[in-house]
């Protein structure tokens, strides 16, 4: 199977024991999917921190947030017979759904796009409200004129949703609330305006008719959002059969919008694979992977908290070049760089 991907020596870059827990008694168990960014000529990142606290014999625990902002930690016994704890990431107690982590977004600079570490006085994002107790995941990050947007997963008992929060200096951020509603995640705002308008990829799931889909909408503030548009579903056999999302915003080539995003398949194996979208008209396909352009091969992808993943959402772009930055087997983080060229030629453009 081809992958395209040239995988930094050095991977992986981050992993848990390299930053400090957010709160005394947690551990962090993974540092994943970081949305990158480039502010002051420097490269940064929005890395997703999954904490709880150091796991005890025969016992689940997990801290949630309240609405009005405390932590509170909740235990439950493994032989609980109202556990259903089979997913490493998730489990049901008495039919209710909970994260086995509690996720916030740390701020990370790097002189070299390698080694990155914690600056003094740029604020954690935490989850705020009702609507963000079990946290925030995977952010975007979008810069249109002097506005960075950051588009995340809000994830709550009232389901998982697309949060947004904008700033222009890292230090003070705007909270823009819920931007599309459950069930939603993998929201990457495009970087230019189309015709005035601001463009988004995102990513609905249904539970009967539909699936996990990319869609696109626009919008004319950035803020409200409409004229939604299923433009890539799931394919059976393939290996993206299970389920897709977008990445992190997509990158203008002569050829069209180059989007790089995830798929799994039946086995919840997370690849990479690319669509090109129309420069003119982005709901129009004009190509997509019928194989991945990167699957998990090396060892920090195939193990680690939830194996056989390779999730991104975030890159720099430099020239032909783009260097992705993406969780390894939700735990590590990592790089790899791949031609723009040569997944447009993997696209037969
Ligand atoms: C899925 C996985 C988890 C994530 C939840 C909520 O179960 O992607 O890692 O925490 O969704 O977004």
């Amino acid at each position: 199977m081809s992958d395209l991907a040239k995988r930094y020596a050095q991977n992986p870059l981050l992993k848990p024991t390299d930053l400090r827990p957010s709160t005394p008694g947690l551990k962090i168990e993974c540092l994943l999917n970081p949305g990158i960014f480039e502010y002051e000529g420097r490269t940064w990142m929005i890395v997703r921190v999954a904490e709880r606290p150091e796991q005890k014999d025969g016992v689940i625990s997990f801290p949630i947030l309240t609405a009005d902002g405390r932590m509170d930690i909740v235990s439950i016994k493994k032989d609980d017979p109202d556990l259903v704890a089979d997913d490493p990431r998730v489990i049901t107690y008495k039919g209710h759904d909970y994260l086995t982590t509690l996720s916030h977004l740390r701020v990370l600079t790097s002189d070299n796009g390698v080694k990155f570490y914690e600056p003094e006085n740029y604020p954690s994002q935490f989850g705020r409200g009702a609507l963000e107790t079990f946290g925030i995941e995977d952010c975007r990050v979008s810069k249109i004129d002097r506005k960075y947007y950051l588009t995340f997963t809000s994830v709550s008992e009232n389901g998982v949703g697309v949060g947004m929060r904008t700033t222009e200096n890292w230090r003070e951020f705007e909270h823009h609330g819920m931007i599309m509603p459950p069930h939603n995640k993998d929201c990457a705002i495009f970087e230019e305006k189309i015709g005035g308008k601001f463009f988004a990829l995102h990513r609905p799931s249904s539970v009967d008719l539909g699936g996990n889909y990319i869609w696109l909408a626009e919008s004319p503030d950035g803020t409200h959002w409409g004229n939604h548009k299923c433009i890539a579903r799931s394919r059976e056999g393939m290996w993206d059969s299970q389920r897709v999302g977008a990445g992190a915003a997509p990158i203008r080539t002569e050829k069209g919008w180059l989007e790089i995003y995830h798929g799994a398949n039946d086995q919840s194996r997370y690849a990479l694979g690319a669509l090109l979208l129309d420069l003119k008209d982005p709901s129009r396909v004009i190509a997509r992977s019928k194989e991945p352009i990167m699957v998990p091969t090396a060892p920090y992808e195939l193990t680690g908290f939830f194996g056989q993943v390779v999730f991104t959402n975030g890159h720099v772009v430099k020239g032909d070049t783009v260097h992705v930055y993406y969780g390894a087997a939700d735990e590590v983080v990592c790089a790899a760089t791949f031609s723009i060229k040569e997944i447009l030629g993997s696209l037969g453009q």
